[in-house]
């Protein structure tokens, strides 16, 4: 068992950003009033069983200062932690949690007080265990009681995270440092680093890793082989000490590209072999390998449509190969013409997942899921939901979101999701009638399918504090705790994020909230206004640009001219794309009354004098909310800056780095796009404020 003095070493060197939301910090609270604390209770010698002791007696020595008792010497003790499956509790506890415990699914847990003090932690499985005793610490930290069972199980069988991470140790659109896994070609990693890594992504529920980019280029290719699989596993290794598994993208064209077969069209016998063969190497190095992620026509990826095959051909053999070992495909949907010719305005990328898919509908095998990014596009500060949520009932499918801030200030501005994704796990399909949400079609809840869940394309690097800003440890934290559970409120998941993180002080709480919950309209506001999305640089998608893809081939416009702006994508005057919702989403998004304000350019083209349901019109809105969203940036810098001597000061400098950053890149925001639509419309601003 890897010791607590083992951990320590690694979370105390570097900054108190480092331990993220797991601080090492004395609680306020006496350890008497969780008197169970004086002694942990196990079946020592299962790997995640003893990885949950090892986190609670850690938790409980920085928490109190005291050394819980374990061994023989706990089992006498008065009051007693006991943590472990039903079976291997002593029978008056596994008696008292019995009625709990059956209400636990999947990897779920129930924390029950049982007598004279004691507590227990039970799950059906080990993973189980240590999510309870993740959740365990949680409370304690937060001072909470502990008087009441309390039963949890996981909404989403996969809770996973994607690295988009290269050989060569860069990481596709990352904004924290290198790459955690990967230097020079090689897999090259700190173990104690990755330890720390896989202790953080379980103590939020997550237990899958996909540990390459889904762009894979000509090294990653050969991770299927012993070149590279005794490395591999050798990372697995760590990650199953905190019961996640990982998964590998791969290359759809590997047994071409290295030079095995001529052809790598899914329907040929021999290619079926080939992957057959890679399926069986890979399990026996990696027993609980997870399966496969995969990008296949897409952006230049190749896929089965070389071969005149469709994506169902091509991911059901992979499945084929999977299916003996139990692992899963994921395939994505994130499938579009990125040759598009500007000039062709019938050509509407956001209708394209939903094209290719949902003819599809019912023919993927069982092992298969479809991961679905949340909007249409390509996330965007403001998106619609994805349709194909709704389209599909007979796949199993899953949400893809982006914790890395690709379009969302790259972690250089501050910009909470977890907002964003409440509104998208909240929203209502009505594929099956009223109540068919996003969350319940993911799960896989709604169609009754065998397998469903989350994966988020994660924000981390090797930057000292795992995500460069500080507060970009928000929405990896609130990623987790939604994927377990996205009926959890926003209220909730940034309370326990900013005082786990931050500490009790009320106005350190108080400010760090407001910061967080008023981030991401404040990005929304001094950037693409209502929903038209882009406008940044093109590659590498930083900074305004209007026009940066409006003649370009991927599909991006917002054609604005002197008269208006916007896309219509109407059933009635435009590409159609409304008529991929079920009603009533369908007549809201298509009737220009209904349409909300905040989509409106996404679904509409409208002249500048167009008056929103706000009552302003749609150029003045432009410019209110340019000035009115770098004010809130300058609200945000004063308030931390206010923070100085309650904040330790590495972080709090920090912070300020970045804010005085995203100040000064706001202001170029709202000046780009205030002046190119005053320009283009010649509208002037009521207020008269300055435009250039
Ligand atoms: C991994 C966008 C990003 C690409 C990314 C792609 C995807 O286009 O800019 O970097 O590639 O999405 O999700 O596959």
């Amino acid at each position: 068992m890897k010791t607590t003095q083992d951990h320590r070493a690694s979370t105390t060197a570097v900054n108190r950003d480092y331990a993220a939301w797991l601080q090492a910090t004395p609680v306020a609270v006496d350890a008497e009033t969780y008197p169970f604390t004086q002694a942990i209770v196990w079946r020592a010698g299962t790997r995640v069983l003893d990885t949950a002791a090892a986190e609670l007696c850690q938790g409980i020595e920085e928490a109190f200062a005291i050394e819980p008792k374990v061994g023989e010497a706990a089992r006498t003790a008065p009051c007693r932690l006991y943590l472990g499956l039903v079976r291997d509790l002593p029978d008056s506890v596994a008696h008292q949690v019995s009625a709990y415990i059956q209400q636990v699914h999947g990897d779920g847990y129930a924390i029950v007080p049982v007598e004279n003090g004691s507590l227990a932690i039970a799950g059906h499985t080990e993973a189980g265990c240590l999510y309870g005793a993740f959740h365990l610490m949680r409370i304690i930290r937060m001072g909470q009681p502990l008087a009441e069972p309390i039963v949890q199980s996981p909404q989403n069988e996969l809770r996973m995270i994607n690295h988009w991470d290269n050989a060569d140790g860069s990481i596709e659109r990352g904004y924290a440092g290198k790459s955690l896994f990967y230097r020079s070609n090689t897999v090259q990693f700190d173990p104690v680093r990755v330890r720390d890594y896989a202790r953080l992504l379980a103590s939020v529920g997550i237990n899958s890793i996909a540990v390459n980019n889904v762009n894979v280029h000509r090294v990653e290719t050969q991770f299927v082989t012993d070149a590279y699989l005794p490395s591999l596993a050798r990372l697995a290794d760590l990650f199953r000490d905190y019961g996640v598994r990982i998964f590998l993208s791969v290359n759809f064209a590997s047994p071409v590209e290295l030079g095995h077969l001529a052809t790598a069209d899914p329907l040929d016998p021999e290619v079926q072999a080939w992957w057959n063969a890679a399926a069986d190497r890979i399990y026996r190095y990696i027993p609980d390998f997870g399966g496969f992620l995969v990008k296949a026509d897409s952006e230049f990826r190749p896929g089965p449509f070389t071969y005149g095959r469709d994506h169902a051909d091509g991911a059901n053999m992979l499945a084929q190969s999977l299916k003996p070992h139990g692992g899963l495909v994921i395939w994505r949907c994130f499938v579009y013409n990125c040759l598009q010719d500007w000039r062709d305005r019938k050509t509407d990328r956001a209708r394209a997942a939903f094209d290719h898919f949902t003819p599809l509908d019912g023919r993927f095998a069982d092992n298969v899921l479809l991961q679905i990014k949340n909007g249409p596009m390509d996330f965007q500060v403001r998106e619609p939901v994805s349709p194909l949520f709704g389209g599909l009932s007979r796949t199993n499918q899953m949400l893809e979101l982006q914790i890395t801030q690709e379009y969302t200030g790259q972690q250089k501005h501050v910009c909470y999701l977890i907002p964003q994704w409440k509104e998208i796990l909240d929203f209502d399909t009505h594929a099956c009638g009223q109540g068919s949400t996003v969350a319940r079609c993911a799960s896989g809840e709604l169609f009754g399918r065998a397998h469903g869940g989350i994966a988020g394309v994660v924000n981390v690097g090797d930057d000292p504090n795992w995500t460069g800003h500080s507060f970009a440890q928000a929405n990896l934290y609130g990623f987790g705790r939604l994927a377990w559970d996205p009926s959890l409120s926003v209220e909730t998941i940034t309370a326990e994020w900013v005082r786990l993180t931050y500490g009790d002080d009320c106005d350190v709480v108080k400010a760090l909230t407001d910061i967080l919950l008023t981030s991401w309209r404040t990005y929304e506001d001094y950037t693409a206004p209502l929903g038209v999305g882009w406008m940044v640089n093109p590659g590498h998608h930083y900074g305004p640009n209007v026009d940066g893809y409006e003649y370009s081939k991927w599909g991006t416009y917002h054609f604005a001219d002197c008269y208006g702006i916007g896309v219509d994508r109407t059933m009635a005057t435009g590409t159609g794309y409304t008529g991929q919702y079920h009603e009533p989403n369908r007549s809201l998004y298509e009737n220009l009354e209904t349409c909300p304000d905040e989509l409106l350019l996404f679904f509409h083209h409208v002249p500048y004098t167009h008056r929103l349901q706000s009552g302003k019109t749609v150029i003045q809105h432009i410019y209110d909310t340019h000035f009115s969203g770098v004010e809130a940036v300058e609200r945000m810098r004063r308030v931390w800056a206010e923070l100085a001597d309650k904040v330790d000061p590495e972080r709090h400098h920090a912070v300020c780095a970045r804010l005085d950053t995203q100040l000064q890149d706001a202001i170029e925001w709202r000046d780009v796009i205030n002046t190119y639509f005053y320009r283009k419309s010649g509208i002037p601003d009521e207020q008269g404020r300055t435009i250039f």
